[in-house]
């Protein structure tokens, strides 16, 4: 096997297939420090950490994972809580992306499959055949070929293979949306048990965590507000007009990191061309108001690691024949719950519109069979639909 791109989809790949008896490469463009460092998903949900426990990468995550039970639900005067366990029967972990990312690059180099960091010029080439090969220069500056059974495309939004398999018979849809989100990491105790999603005329805010004190913090902005306009003042003053609620204060600390994210629904299909396959960024893109990024990812490659062993193991074709359709059902079902929680909580257009989405959110703290459907996609629907 051949893996482009060591992020959470090719590093579980790679270690999922090792726990089979199948041997690949990663290959990563980028350096093991700037890898770990990169700051993204922050909920992973119950299958994800059961995916990531059975590929004994559970320790830590156990240990300094925080478990959460449900999230609130802000607009103005009201802060509704959701019971997941009550609601679905489920929950969801914060641990952040990284945290995930340094425990599976810690297995890889702990007796695990080579990971080539710092590699350059990846091509894969002769997908269509049964021997295909990814042609790539190596951190010497070295020109390698590896010669493959099967070529995995991890490489995320803005790698090389999406653009191999989409060829003359792919189809993309994209949606870009008309605002980005403000994001921080604070040395600060979150002011809040579970995360907090609020709706305000001045703009969504979402406040989220990464352990008892740090928090991680997020403001609806402009797309094309610039990090340097935002002193950290601004960006509190806001945050506290935001989540502003009778007898309850925002805690502020140093903010340690701030960035602004664009926001972007996009799909690729399919997911796979001959013996190259696409999972996670490489094939789609939600906008992170659903917390679904990392956890897609996850399933893209649970499906894609069953249905390798099937086809490398027991030359059966069936699963990885119906590995594009199985992966897009989940793929459009979490993109369609992104786009219903992004539309919902974000100010954008007139009255008539702020109006329909308070709509929404109260129909949602009234009715339990809206909160269930929430929860029931918030917390994570089965692997394959
Ligand atoms: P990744 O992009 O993580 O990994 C792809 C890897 O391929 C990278 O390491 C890259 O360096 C490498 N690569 C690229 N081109 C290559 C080449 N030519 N050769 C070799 N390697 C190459 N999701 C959430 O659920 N919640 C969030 O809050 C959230 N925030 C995000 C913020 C940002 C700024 C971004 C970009 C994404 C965010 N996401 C979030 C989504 C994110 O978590 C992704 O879903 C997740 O990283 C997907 O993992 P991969 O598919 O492995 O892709
Ligand atoms: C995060 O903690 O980074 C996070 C949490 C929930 C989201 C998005 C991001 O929906």
């Amino acid at each position: 096997m051949g893996i482009i791109g060591a992020g959470p989809a090719g590093l579980l790949l790679s270690r999922l297939l090792h726990l089979q008896g199948i041997d690949s490469v990663v290959l990563e463009n980028r350096s093991r420090d700037y890898v770990e460092a990169r700051i993204r998903a922050g909920i992973l949900e119950q299958h994800t950490v059961d995916t990531l426990t059975a590929a004994g990468l559970g320790d830590r995550l156990q240990r300094e994972g925080l478990e959460h039970r449900g999230i609130y639900l802000q607009y103005p005067g009201t802060r509704h809580k959701l019971d997941f366990p009550e609601l679905c029967g489920r929950t969801v972990w914060v641990y952040g992306q990284t945290e995930v990312t340094k425990d599976l690059i810690a297995a890889q180099l702990d007796g695990g499959p080579p990971l080539l960091f710092e590699v350059s010029d990846v091509r894969p080439e002769d997908v269509d055949g049964d021997s295909p090969r990814i042609r790539f220069t190596d951190a010497d500056g070295v020109e390698q070929v590896l010669e493959c059974d099967v070529i995995a495309g991890t490489d995320g939004f803005h790698g090389p293979s999406r653009a191999v398999v989409q060829g003359a018979a792919g189809r993309v849809w994209e949606r870009t949306y008309p605002y980005a989100w403000l994001g921080i990491l604070a040395d600060a105790a979150p002011a809040t048990d579970e995360l907090i999603y609020a709706w305000h005329p001045e703009g969504f805010a979402l406040y989220s965590m990464r352990s008892p004190s740090v928090s991680r913090l997020y403001l609806q902005v402009d797309p094309a507000e610039k990090i340097e306009d935002w002193s950290d003042d601004r960006i509190w003053e806001n945050l506290a007009t935001r989540f502003a609620l009778e007898g309850w204060e925002l805690t502020t600390g140093t903010i340690t990191e701030k960035s602004v994210l664009p926001m972007r629904s996009f799909v690729s299909t399919p997911m796979r061309r001959g013996r190259l396959f696409l999972a996670g960024d490489a094939a789609h893109i939600v906008p992170p108001t659903g917390a679904k990024g990392l956890n897609l990812a996850v399933a893209d490659v649970t499906l894609l690691a069953q249905a390798l062993v099937r086809l490398l193991h027991e030359k059966q074709t069936d699963l990885v024949d119906t590995y594009s359709d199985r992966a897009l059902a989940r793929v459009w079902r979490c993109t369609h719950f992104s786009w219903f929680m992004t539309s919902m909580l974000h100010r954008s257009g007139d009255d008539f519109d702020a109006e329909l989405q308070l709509s929404q959110l109260r129909r949602i703290a009234a009715s339990e069979p809206a909160a269930r459907e929430l929860a029931e996609n918030y917390t994570g629907l089965p692997l394959d639909l």
